[in-house]
């Protein structure tokens, strides 16, 4: 695979295809970076930018975790106490994941937000930024009803990051657009370049395959499952035959969750996938990229029983070393 396909792989957007193209051209020594509320315990969400990150290092980018302890407050999270505290679990869980601890730089956000010069910058950003744009921005990543002027300076402050942490490529998963193009349109207005921005896909609800997978509501998957909570929330996932199921009754978009985390979690981890099945149902199924495993669930030739068994299993490998950094 050449160095753009490895950056952009299962990305759903670029911004832009170009800038990425200049940045694989000559990968070394540049600079990518994700922001994470601090939480005690990674999910499948986190790790499938951290998939990415892995993507980064292999590539040659240093890779940047910027662990968002002031985000998290802004957020209503808790106190920074409680904040610091699951950042430094955070950061273990990442390690065991399979980032690159001599590649990977991780930061509190507190290290350098709180300084006399990023605050006046901030505030300039503030008086480029109309209240309704910062809402917007945050509108998918907020927690609770209403909005606070803490979570509209939040989006703020992220763009400023993109300045502060000196990275030349943004990542983030879908739900951070918003925040990505604030960013793009208002950091020239304080004399700082555009950056460039890549988004992770999100997954569809395990249960349903309506909306996106959340940590607050619903089925997730976290490295705080035993391998039987793994095996009973991927065997009560919504697997049809098909990558584009039908939307329901009431018209709403479903996507099946097991065919993605095939495809976003376990093909970019994993050489080749074996689902094993008994001789008697025609022995085990060998497969080293994601779209003949597609092809195989669509066709009938794999069901999604047998599909379900081979996701818990390489689903299990993956959590396993962080679940024993959060055991110790
Ligand atoms: C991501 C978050 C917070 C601050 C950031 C700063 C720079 C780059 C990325 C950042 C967290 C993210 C979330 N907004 O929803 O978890």
């Amino acid at each position: 695979m050449d160095a753009y396909d490895l950056i952009t792989r299962n990305a759903s957007e670029v911004v832009t295809e170009d800038e990425v193209r200049a940045l694989a051209d000559d990968p070394e020594g540049k600079r990518a970076y994700v922001g994470y509320e601090p939480s005690g315990v990674l999910h499948i969400g986190h790790m499938l930018t951290a998939n990415k990150l892995i993507d980064l290092q292999a590539a040659g980018f240093e890779v940047v975790v910027l662990l968002a302890d002031v985000h998290a407050y802004l957020n209503g999270k808790g106190t920074f106490e409680e904040i610091r505290e699951t950042a430094e679990r955070m950061k273990a869980q990442f390690i065991a994941y399979g980032l690159d601890e001599s590649q990977t730089e991780f930061v509190l956000g507190s290290e350098y937000q709180l300084d006399e010069s990023y605050v006046l910058d901030l505030h300039a950003v503030e008086l480029e930024t109309t209240l309704s744009r910062a809402e917007r921005a945050m509108a998918e990543i907020k927690s609770g009803d209403g909005v606070t002027v803490a979570q509209a300076v939040y989006p703020i402050m992220q763009a400023l990051d993109i300045v502060y942490l000196d990275v030349d490529l943004a990542i983030g998963g879908m739900e951070q657009r918003k925040v990505h193009m604030l960013a793009r349109d208002t950091l020239p207005s304080i004399g700082e370049e555009s950056p460039t921005c890549m988004h992770t896909p999100l997954i569809a609800d395990l249960g349903t395959g309506i909306g996106k997978m959340s940590s607050s509501e619903g089925v997730t998957i976290s490295m705080e499952d035993s391998t039987e909570d793994i095996e009973d929330k991927v065997n009560g996932a919504f697997c049809p035959p098909t990558a584009d199921p039908e939307p329901t009754d009431e018209g709403e978009e479903r996507e099946n969750p097991v065919l993605q985390i095939f495809e976003y979690h376990v093909f970019p981890r994993f050489e080749r996938v074996v689902v094993e099945r008994p001789e008697q149902y025609g022995g085990n199924l060998d497969y080293d990229d994601y779209e003949t495993l597609e092809a195989d669930l669509e066709s009938g030739e794999l069901h999604p029983a047998d599909a379900k068994g081979a996701l818990a299993d390489y689903l299990d490998e993956l959590i396993e070393p962080g679940r024993a950094k959060i055991a110790e």
